[in-house]
């Protein structure tokens, strides 16, 4: 768990970007706490993309530094702070892609046809077409969107308020996590106090008109308080559950939290 495990040249320029999010949100004292502890360095270099060598003791080191970062990260996050946001002038266009394949296998979905599932700790369950989901109030915002793999970029983006979008369908808003399915077999999950962020969009535009495709048309939820595998486009499929379900980057050992 040392800094020599950071093999990219943009590590360093993530990290510090990633710790400036970090370091908006947590108060001075814990922050030095978690940099004392190198549990924060630990997570990032984690998210970072770091080099783990094949070691068996060394991956599960850290998967055990990650887990405590799940925990320590749940317990300051602070519902009350903001993610930056950025003049309109800011915003990167064209906007980058990036998905776990191509930009030519991005799924095609048809929006007429289109309904949201709804299942779990929820007490309405009937499916939402897109008009239904633009008739909840809209906000905008324009963030910046992190990719652990040493990008970041400002974008903009509208649609409901995924916490909105809960109370709608009756939600049981003391459970655990919101989970999402994706068209392409993503899949994610959060924390309920990050799904009831009021930056927590579920994303129907992006620049003020439809997501492209590429971009995760019908919807994506837009998290800008997590880093970019936290926020899955073409969600199909919204949950709410006690029980843990971790996510498709996670599972292949990135911090589940994934955020500030
Ligand atoms: N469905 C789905 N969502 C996804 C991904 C993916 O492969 N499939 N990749 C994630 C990652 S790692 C990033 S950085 C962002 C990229 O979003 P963008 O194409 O809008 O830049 O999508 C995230 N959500
Ligand atoms: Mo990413």
């Amino acid at each position: 768990m040392k800094l020599s495990l950071w093999h990219k040249d943009n590590a360093q320029a993530v990290v510090a970007e990633a710790q400036d999010l970090i370091g908006r949100r947590l108060p001075l004292a814990s922050r030095r706490r978690f940099l004392a502890r190198g549990l924060t360095l630990g997570g990032l270099c984690l998210l970072g993309g770091c080099r783990i060598d094949d070691n068996a003791t060394a991956e599960a080191a850290l998967q055990r530094i990650s887990r405590i970062n799940d925990w320590a990260q749940g317990r300051l996050f602070d519902p009350a702070l903001l993610a930056p946001t950025y003049p309109d002038s800011m915003i990167a266009r064209p906007f980058p892609f990036n998905a776990f394949y191509g930009e030519d296998e991005v799924p095609r979905i048809d929006g007429g046809a289109f309904r949201l599932e709804v299942s779990g700790r929820v007490s309405r369950k009937q499916p939402w077409a897109l008009d239904e989901l633009r008739a909840l109030p809209q906000s905008t915002q324009v963030t910046r969107h992190i990719c652990v793999e040493g990008w970041s970029a400002i974008g903009k983006w509208g649609g409901p308020r995924l916490g909105d979008f809960l109370r709608a369908v009756g939600a049981d808003l003391d459970a655990r996590y919101v989970g999402v399915h994706c068209a392409d077999d993503y899949y994610t999950s959060i924390d309920m106090a990050t799904a009831l962020h009021p930056q927590t969009l579920i994303a129907l535009d992006w620049d003020d008109r439809p997501l492209p495709p590429k971009y995760g048309f019908p919807m994506k939820l837009r998290i800008p308080t997590k880093l970019g595998y936290k926020n899955p486009k073409h969600v199909r499929a919204i949950f709410v559950s006690n029980t843990f379900n971790r996510g498709y980057w996670e599972d292949q050992g990135y911090n589940w939290f994934g955020g500030s």
